[in-house]
């Protein structure tokens, strides 16, 4: 019965989806990787960036606009959890969290702005992968957000797994890793479907509501946030199953080896930080402390941090403004939030998740 009516559905977006003119990603990122290898000389760049943002006086930072993640508040402020890591590096850089600028780009869109110069960085859930890396050219720093692929469905479909959706019709947004994650589940499942492609965040979403899809499919993370956009939140569900890992992490310019160390050592002092035990109520109480690490760590001995160049007060300032990893998940997507994302992978790797940082030494 449901499928039936999953099928009927298809076949009626599949007349549309000539019209809305899916995009062939294939085509797209050949043609990116073209300009990019003729651009890009690492060596050229080396210090560029970091030196051109000194010389700017503010960082440029690529997002999303899903609230949590990165959005305005009421006085135009951006807020989120990738939002934080921007502010994090804007204290390395300048001592200073609201030198960095944020600016909305859809997930086509991003990466070639990155590379064109018009971001020094990208904090919008970016997954890193082999192609963007060697093939397009990125690096990416730390994971900051473990994530995968999910499916939402609208209830009154009674889905339960993704093995359900033979036939169905799909919304994916251009330009992201869920055009080929979508693609591949199908076909490994031996289950057909119908991709809706479309560029914009807000036809994505239109689209999905007005049930010109079944399914809307994007990083799990993405789609809870999404869901609680919606008009009515509690008619859909998002499926338990991932169909993909994403690993989603700072993504910079190849060859700017400077800045990416950078944006590297931030993340991993929040991480560090947690792992300590110190926040932003405590970090003050941590400035005595006998312990070499911590001394070195928050520079009450100024000897990492004036060999890396860095003020050897950073990972202090980013403390006691933003918290450690721990505070910035939970003030912006945590459980206490409405969104009430559990830690899962996004714990430390001391409390059975994936994060660790290097040593501060
Ligand atoms: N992680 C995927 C998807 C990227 C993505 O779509 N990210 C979400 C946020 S996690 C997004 O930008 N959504 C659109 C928006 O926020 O406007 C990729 O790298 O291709």
């Amino acid at each position: 019965m449901m499928l039936q009516s999953l099928g009927r559905i298809s076949s009626r977006i599949g007349r549309r989806v000539g019209r809305l003119g899916p995009v062939k990603a294939g085509v797209i990122t050949l043609a990116v990787a073209t300009t990019l290898l003729t651009a890009v000389s690492p060596d050229a760049w080396a210090g560029a960036t970091l030196d051109a943002i000194k010389a700017r006086g503010v960082i440029k930072v690529g997002v999303g606009t899903a609230p949590g993640f990165f959005s305005p508040d009421s006085n135009g402020r951006w807020q989120g959890f990738f939002v934080d890591f921007g502010r994090a590096l804007a204290i390395a850089v300048f001592n200073d969290p609201d030198k960095v600028q944020f600016t909305s780009s859809s997930p086509q869109q991003r990466l070639p702005a990155l590379q064109s110069g018009e971001f020094d960085i990208l904090l919008s859930g970016v997954t890193e992968t082999i192609t963007r890396a060697m093939h397009l050219g990125f690096h990416f720093g730390p994971v900051i957000f473990y994530d995968g692929q999910g499916l939402m469905v609208a209830r009154k479909l009674g889905v339960s797994q993704g093995t359900q959706l033979d036939g169905a019709t799909v919304c994916i947004q251009t330009g992201t890793t869920g055009e080929l994650n979508i693609a591949d589940f199908f076909r490994q499942n031996k289950i057909s479907f119908k991709p809706v492609v479309i560029e914009e965040t807000s036809q994505v979403r239109d689209a999905f509501t007005s049930g010109r899809c079944d399914v809307l499919t994007q990083d799990s993370s993405a789609l809870a946030l999404e869901r609680l956009r919606l008009p009515q939140p509690d008619d859909y569900v998002v499926l338990p199953e991932r169909i993909s890992k994403e690993p989603l992490a700072p993504a910079v310019r190849y060859g700017d080896d400077q800045w990416l160390e950078t944006v590297n050592w931030v993340v991993y002092a929040t991480i560090q930080a947690e792992e300590y035990g110190i926040t932003s109520a405590n970090v003050d109480s941590f400035l005595s402390s006998d312990n070499p690490g911590i001394r070195r760590f928050l520079g009450v001995d100024p000897s990492v941090g004036e060999a890396a160049n860095l003020d050897p007060k950073f990972a202090y300032t980013i403390i006691k403004t933003l918290g450690n990893y721990g505070e910035i998940f939970d003030r912006n997507v945590g459980p206490k939030t409405r969104i009430g994302f559990e830690r899962g992978l996004n714990q430390l790797w001391t409390k059975g998740g994936l994060l660790y940082a290097p040593p501060f030494r």
